[in-house]
């Protein structure tokens, strides 16, 4: 509590505002009483001294700027509550939606991943504008630690990072007691991001077992998962993976010595960085050590080369090459020193040009949150929406199956009734009539024996995965027949909880999903989602003078 207590002042400006009241009289900071405001720049602290000069963070666009506060809040409490009206409908479908999946961390964050020694934490102190992280040539960091704005500095361990809820990293726990011993919270006064937090991770390095798969291994055959996990004592790509889903800025840094060669780095690109094209950064850092153009281009030549093996798409994104200042290096100047002399200066302009372009992003970490939580609640629609669809057909199915059956066995008894009522009205001898009501009983009885047992090889084979994705082309053909990756990425992404759940409850209790809900999810989308995107722009709320 103590740690969310000194974060709070900054923290309390993205919380809810149901939970603004909770927890508004607790507020205790002396910042807290004032009006500055994490979204309001005019009132943030001024930048810090060392890279003050040199960094100039400020939106260089509209589109750049924040909202206004009160715009940001509404623009929150509205996903928040059309978040909420859909989760009773996720729960009656055992939905792909996790519970809270809504609730992020209490401050915007950005977070950096990438190989060791290429510059997470001298870029972070570079942000910072405060030596906070330890930089090293050798391998520093085994810690994923938070930086945090507070009133004044205190260092916290992970159990009581993960032990407050207000901060919102408890859902780490799940990864177990190893992974939190590896986790810290550093609240830091004086740094220049007061609006945002800054989490630094464990440098990537390859052991002899952990490439996933990426390379020719022993470990081919070992889930890429369960091989970090022997090396790390945790499951690294799921807390990458984790981070990473909640962070507003992903930077993934790469340095000229190691290119994309590290297993373990493409792997986490794979496997934990899926989907998170919107806010994933890749760096080349560190490019002042280049001497020729020469190795410069192989280094660049070697990390698209790797990055195409495992980014589906013919466009690679952007590479972000850039050096540090040397100043900013707690070691390892002389050597920089050197290799910048080496450096045309027109080059090392770009370099630093292009660190400012990164440093601009890494500042919108706050206006991205609002990006970031409309674009989380526009997949969870969908992939309600998608989960609702698909399995509606798979249930109606089942059902008219069921129904036919029914029929088949109820006409049965109807004949069977209606002969031996003919059998009665026209006297014909006893034996008879008794014989027909036994053939109907047993009849039917056995049929419906025969129904049920083919009824359960039908529910199988509905909920069969080829069955299954027969569904998802029968109800989405539009998006079939146009290849549409975006729709196969979410088909990809539920079709496995989906089955589970049709498994779970069972066709004949799944509740049928009604036309009103399908369009109340089809309406978000299509009205309150866009809304809400036009809210969060700047230019439509008139903070641009046309
Ligand atoms: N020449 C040069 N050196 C840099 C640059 N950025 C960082 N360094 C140096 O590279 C070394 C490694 O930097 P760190 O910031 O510790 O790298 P890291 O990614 O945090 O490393 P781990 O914590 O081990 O993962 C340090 O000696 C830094 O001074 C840069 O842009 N140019
Ligand atoms: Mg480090």
């Amino acid at each position: 509590m103590f740690a969310s207590t000194l974060i709070r002042p900054a923290a309390v400006r993205l919380v809810h505002s149901r939970q603004l009241t909770q927890r508004g009289s607790l507020l205790k900071s002396a910042r807290c009483s004032s009006t500055w405001n994490w979204a309001n720049k005019a009132n943030a602290p001024p930048p810090t001294s060392a890279a003050s000069d040199e960094v100039s963070s400020s939106p260089k666009n509209d589109d750049d700027r924040n909202p206004s506060p009160s715009v940001q809040q509404s623009i929150l409490n509205q996903c928040s509550e059309l978040h909420s009206s859909i989760m009773p409908l996720n729960a009656s479908l055992r939905g792909p939606l996790a519970k809270n999946s809504d609730k992020g961390t209490s401050l915007p964050f950005v977070f950096l991943v990438g190989n060791h020694s290429s510059g997470k934490s001298s870029f972070i102190n570079y942000v910072l504008g405060r030596p906070v992280q330890t930089a090293g040539v050798a391998p520093t960091d085994d810690c994923f630690t938070v930086i945090a704005p507070g009133p004044k500095d205190v260092d916290q361990d992970g159990p009581a990072l993960v032990g407050d809820p207000d901060i919102g990293f408890e859902g780490l726990r799940q990864f177990g007691p190893t992974l939190i011993h590896h986790t810290q919270l550093k609240v830091r006064d004086g740094i220049r991001n007061q609006d945002f937090m800054i989490i630094d991770s464990p440098g990537m390095i390859d052991s002899p077992v952990n490439y996933g798969g990426m390379v020719h291994n022993s470990s081919r055959d070992r889930s890429s998962t369960s091989s970090a996990i022997m090396d790390r004592g945790y499951d690294f790509q799921g807390v990458v993976r984790w981070m990473a889903e909640r962070a507003d800025v992903v930077l993934l840094f790469f340095d000229p010595d190691k290119p994309g060669t590290t297993g373990e780095t493409l792997n986490i690109l794979l496997h934990s960085l899926g989907g998170m094209d919107h806010k994933l950064l890749i760096v080349l850092n560190k490019a002042d050590q280049f001497k020729k153009i020469h190795d410069f281009a192989r280094a660049y030549g070697s990390l698209c080369w790797n990055l195409s093996k495992v980014i589906p798409r013919k466009d690679l994104p952007r590479i972000f090459t850039m050096c540090l200042p040397v100043a900013s290096t707690t070691d390892g100047e002389a050597k920089a020193a050197t290799t910048t002399e080496a450096l045309d200066q027109r080059a090392l302009q770009d370099l630093h040009q292009t660190r400012d372009d990164v440093l601009a992003e890494v500042m919108k970490a706050p206006k991205r949150r609002i990006d970031n939580v409309i674009t989380n609640l526009h997949d969870s629609v969908h992939l309600l929406l998608m989960h609702a669809v698909v399995a509606e057909d798979v249930r109606s199915r089942y059902s008219k199956r069921q129904w036919e059956n029914r029929m088949q066995e109820f006409s049965s008894t109807v004949l069977g009734v209606a002969l031996a009522g003919l059998g009665i009205h026209f006297n014909v001898p006893l034996q008879f009539t008794g014989g027909v009501v036994a053939a109907t009983v047993i009849g039917v009885g056995g049929m419906h024996w025969f129904n049920s047992s083919k009824l359960k090889d039908v529910e199988e084979q509905l909920t069969s995965i080829e069955e299954l994705s027969a569904s998802f082309q029968r109800t989405h053909p539009q998006e079939v027949s146009e290849a549409d990756e975006f729709y196969s990425a979410i088909w990809a992404r539920i079709r496995d909880p989906l089955r589970l759940s049709l498994w779970r409850t069972g066709l004949s209790d799944f509740p049928a999903v009604s036309k009103s809900d399908v369009a109340k999810l089809q309406n978000i989308l299509d009205e309150e989602i866009p809304r809400l995107r036009r809210l969060a722009s700047p230019s439509h709320h008139g903070s641009r003078n046309r």
